[in-house]
């Protein structure tokens, strides 16, 4: 039978070379056949997750950006400056870390998702009409953000006014002045052209775009141990796929943004300007830990625990 995967981007950007990856697998090793819906064919995200959970389709990738809001301790993914930029470190985080491969999938069962796999997506960056050096700087820059009330809380303890908007509002938004920033994993901000509405990117090192694959839960469940094993294993293929199909994926995409539009400014903030922002952390975790209560803080102290043992 036919297997429907819905994923937050287009067909060649990182989700959709993940979910083409986890198809080849299945179909190598399976009469299934897995039909492919990239971002836009069903709607916007909260869509496709509302499609997942009624079992219209048995996957769906949603970032924790989007799943904040059903799932508040996904949240914990917000906290700026928690998870590293080394990619080595990042890769073998998402690989062995207890609270993704144990804790958050308690969490996801009790939506009606069964959370098969979290992967990282890239350093995320701003773009703005103007430089940031601080967040002096994001002062009345009216900045869009995932739908996610920590994101929010993010940006504004950075200094702007956020501004919680789906994707497909973005680009028009930016272009009309409605909004003048946004964030994102450099490869998104050149495949969609966001630097043809903004001015300067910023590197501030404060987060890596994280998502998440999940199938529906009744679906798994109805499934033999062996399929569930084939999707397991189809979902390590894919990840190990696309923590190599990302090596230099950050340094091209400056490449192609500069070649198409060389007056964008690309700044990578000092150690020195990153201060305020990562002092700005310290009031954004007190406030997840706020929203989440004992599981929220149980999650991040096990993600902390995960952490430290790769990168020490
Ligand atoms: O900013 C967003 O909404 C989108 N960013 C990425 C990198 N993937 C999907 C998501 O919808």
């Amino acid at each position: 039978d036919t297997w429907r995967y819905a994923f937050e981007e287009a067909i060649d950007e990182v989700q959709g070379i993940f979910a083409q990856k986890f198809k080849e697998e299945i179909e190598a090793n399976s009469d299934h056949t897995v039909q492919l819906f990239p971002y836009g064919t069903l709607g916007e995200s909260a869509d496709t997750m509302e499609q997942a959970q009624a079992g219209i389709l048995q996957f769906v990738d949603q970032s924790p950006g989007f799943t904040g809001s059903l799932i508040p301790e996904a949240q914990v993914f917000f906290v700026p400056y928690l998870l590293p930029q080394d990619t080595e470190a990042l890769g073998e985080f998402f690989r062995t870390s207890k609270a993704i491969n144990e804790m958050f999938p308690e969490l996801y069962a009790e939506q009606g998702l069964e959370l098969l796999v979290m992967f990282p997506e890239g350093e995320v960056c701003m773009t703005t009409q103007e430089p940031v050096t601080g967040p002096p700087d994001l002062n009345e820059v009216k900045f869009r953000v995932m739908t996610n009330p920590l994101l929010v809380e993010s940006y504004k303890a950075f200094g702007a006014t956020p501004t919680p908007l789906p994707w497909g509002e973005v680009y028009g938004a930016l272009q009309t002045g409605i909004i003048q920033g946004q964030e994102n994993p450099m490869f998104f901000i050149e495949s969609t052209k966001m630097y043809e509405v903004t001015e300067v990117i910023t590197c501030a090192g404060h987060n890596n775009f994280t998502t998440a694959v999940m199938a529906n839960q009744d679906f798994y469940d109805g499934l033999s141990e062996d399929e569930q094993q084939m999707i397991d294993d189809a979902m390590d293929v894919a990840f190990e796929h696309i923590i190599d199909y990302q090596k230099g994926l950050h340094e091209e995409s400056i490449e192609k943004i500069k070649a198409a539009k060389p007056e964008m400014q690309v700044n990578v903030l000092t150690e020195e300007e990153r201060t305020p922002f990562i002092e700005a952390a310290a009031d954004v975790e007190a406030t997840f830990l706020e929203m989440t209560g004992e599981s929220g803080a149980a999650i991040l102290e096990q993600m902390k625990a995960d952490l430290e043992a790769v990168t020490n």
